[in-house]
């Protein structure tokens, strides 16, 4: 981090020169994941740079999502996830694609209960005004790590109950002999709102994808209207197309 050889090499303001050369140090392994920054005042120091131009050059790289602060003992650098595949063409449950995969699943319940229904999922639903709904929604974790957010919304006689779900949604309408047997998908592209990207352990604004899943009973009733905020770091969707 000596500012000779460096600094003013690329030009531009120093706290961008600065995150250009930590940027380099953590791409090219030097600063490997979960090794630590030297802290600020340190930074300063070494680099001849003022603690305010160190800051700004930090806080980009915790916005870039290269680093993460950690309450009390200083910056982090992040491991990067690693991707996973998704089949596009299986109605599969999230318990059983991470099971797939040797993960175990967590959730983390955010609201489950039985609800006044929404304009939208009267809709979707195909329910009368003023009807209720079995709402779940979820923070789904895999091998220990925040995957996707995901809100369903089911027809009571098809979930009466919603505190019957503990682990799978799917486990659960299969042993009512209601799993959907058929689904349609929407992928949006958004980016992560403030309390979504921290659910998510990724920096505010961060690109997520949204999938908006509806299901069908073999009756070719709608079973569930779920939407599923991934990470946008951590998922390939991948289909096979034939002529
Ligand atoms: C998947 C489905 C979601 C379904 C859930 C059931 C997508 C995009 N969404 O996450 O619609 O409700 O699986 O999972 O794949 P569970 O049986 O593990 O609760």
């Amino acid at each position: 981090l000596r500012p000779e050889g460096w600094l003013g090499e690329t030009g531009g303001p120093r706290y961008v020169q600065l995150r250009q050369r930590l940027e380099r140090g953590i791409e090219s392994g030097i600063l490997p994941p979960n090794s630590s920054l030297p802290p600020e005042r340190e930074i300063a120091e070494i680099t001849e740079l003022s603690r305010v131009t160190v800051r700004k050059a930090i806080q980009e790289l915790v916005r870039e999502g290269l680093i993460e602060q950690r309450q009390g003992s200083g910056s982090f650098v992040r491991e990067p996830m690693s991707r996973m595949e998704q089949s596009l063409s299986h109605l599969t449950s999230f318990t059983e694609d991470m099971a797939q995969r040797g993960m175990e699943t967590t959730s983390r319940w955010l609201e489950r209960g039985v609800f006044l229904a929404t304009r939208s999922e009267i809709d979707a639903l195909g329910l009368d005004a003023g009807a209720e709904v079995a709402r779940i929604y979820r923070l789904r974790e895999a091998g220990g790590r925040p995957i996707a957010l995901e809100r369903a919304s089911l027809p009571l006689d098809i979930l009466p109950n919603p505190l019957e779900v503990t682990t799978s949604l799917y486990e659960v309408l299969e042993r009512r002999g209601q799993r959907p047997v058929r689904a349609l998908q929407k992928i949006s592209a958004i980016n992560l709102e403030p309390r979504e990207a921290d659910l998510l352990n990724v920096p505010e604004g961060a690109a997520g994808l949204s999938i908006e899943r509806t299901s069908y009973l073999a009756s070719g009733r709608v079973a569930e209207l779920t939407r599923s905020l991934y990470r946008g770091d951590a998922y390939d969707f991948v289909a096979e197309l034939r002529l």
